[in-house]
């Protein structure tokens, strides 16, 4: 029987707007759901290059103006790919023209423009979702099944890391295509906004929500040229940033986030240290969850290096054979198959705007914490 299409019209063409993509493409091809998504059109102010990436991907037709997209019939789904100083407008219209929301992380440039996309979404009843993907890698969601079961007990620590090293260089400029995450006026922040507020995102997820914040941040390179002005600019973002935090569960918090660690693309990395036992999981080797289990008989305790890749591991029985792994743009397949399957069985997918609004709040304090040299309550 021909499933029912799910029509999506996505903005901005960017590394993300190929992941989501890519997703899009994949996901009816090994989850069974009750509705297609259709890759109806792709939106961005350049038309040429909206074209070029339309055709690689697929997508039926171009729009370079987003309000075009919105008055379309055709399109049930708006995808918003588009730096974050761009998040709140696109949403807000979205979801008074009816449109489903799914939008890229962070959700909004700070907490008020957050709330407001989170009160426009639930006046409008439309369905969304925040792209936090990290917490659909089946490790991940696995380390999600282990707590809740209660095999951690008591937890007492949660660490968390997210390391990059590419903006070391002086003559990186900011702002314009690829460049805007430099630009404190369309990213908000830094890696605050764009790296921690992943490991935030996972930490409220598997050890419920934070309290209060000490965080400090650092711009290391000062000044930058700026690619919309031509001129050499200060550089408001952070480049750097660490936070000490207490949840609310009385375990206690480390995080770190750089784009200036030497060596270090994409590490992603958490560690949960329970009372009855430990996980730890990297995202160099996503397919993998290491656990500790104090239980265990005591000549032949250590770290089990679980590999996530069998059928009855999170989302992995409907790709390969056991054994056999999967990747990072997995993820965001398992993210819209989740979304999807939200959509009829009644129970929407998470994070969405409401759920994705607690880690902004996160982000608000941390860099309020950081620029008051102070311990700061998450609001
Ligand atoms: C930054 O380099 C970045 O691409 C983030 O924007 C993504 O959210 C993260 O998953 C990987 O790193």
């Amino acid at each position: 029987m021909a499933k029912q299409p799910l029509n999506i019209g996505i903005v901005g063409y960017g590394f993300m707007g190929r992941a989501h993509s890519n997703a899009y493409k994949q996901v009816a091809q090994f989850f069974d759901l009750a509705r297609t998504p259709v890759l109806k059109a792709a939106c961005a102010r350049d038309a040429a290059k909206v074209k070029a990436f339309a055709d690689t991907w697929g997508y039926e037709s171009t729009e370079t103006d987003w309000r075009r997209l919105l008055d379309r019939k055709d399109i049930d789904c708006i995808d918003i790919c588009t730096p974050n100083n761009a998040h709140a407008e696109i949403a807000l219209a979205a979801a008074q023209a009816g449109k489903m929301i799914l939008c890229e992380k962070p959700l909004a440039m700070n907490g008020p423009e957050g709330l407001k996309m989170v009160q426009a979404v639930e006046k409008a009843k439309v369905p969304n979702m925040v792209w936090y993907n990290y917490r659909r890698v089946p490790a991940c969601t696995l380390a999600r099944q282990l707590i809740d079961e209660g095999r951690l007990g008591k937890i007492f620590h949660y660490r968390a890391n997210f390391l990059q090293d590419w903006t070391i260089s002086a003559d990186l400029p900011q702002g314009g295509a690829g460049l805007w995450r430099l630009d404190v006026a369309a990213a908000g922040s830094g890696v605050t906004g764009d790296l921690l507020a992943h490991c935030i995102d996972t930490a409220l997820w598997l050890n419920g929500g934070i309290k209060d914040v000490c965080a400090m941040t650092e711009t290391f390179i000062k000044e930058r040229k700026h690619t919309l002005t031509g001129k050499v600019e200060k550089v408001a973002i952070d480049d750097a940033c660490a936070f000490l935090c207490h949840f609310k569960n009385g375990s206690l918090g480390l995080f770190e986030s750089t784009r200036y660690a030497r060596g270090h693309k994409a590490l992603y990395t958490f560690e949960i240290n329970g009372e009855k036992a430990s996980i730890k999981w990297d995202l160099h080797d996503l397919h993998r969850l290491e656990y500790f289990d104090h239980k265990d008989e005591s000549r032949i305790r250590g770290w089990h290096k679980l590999h996530v890749t069998d059928g009855d591991h999170p989302y992995m029985g409907k790709w390969w054979v056991p054994g056999l792994q999967i990747g990072y743009e997995s993820s965001f397949v398992h993210q819209v198959a989740d979304f999807i399957d939200g959509l009829t069985t009644g129970k929407p997918a998470q994070p969405d705007f409401r759920n994705a609004y607690e880690t902004q709040l996160v982000l608000d304090a941390i860099l309020d914490s950081a620029k008051g040299r102070q311990w700061q309550e998450v609001k």
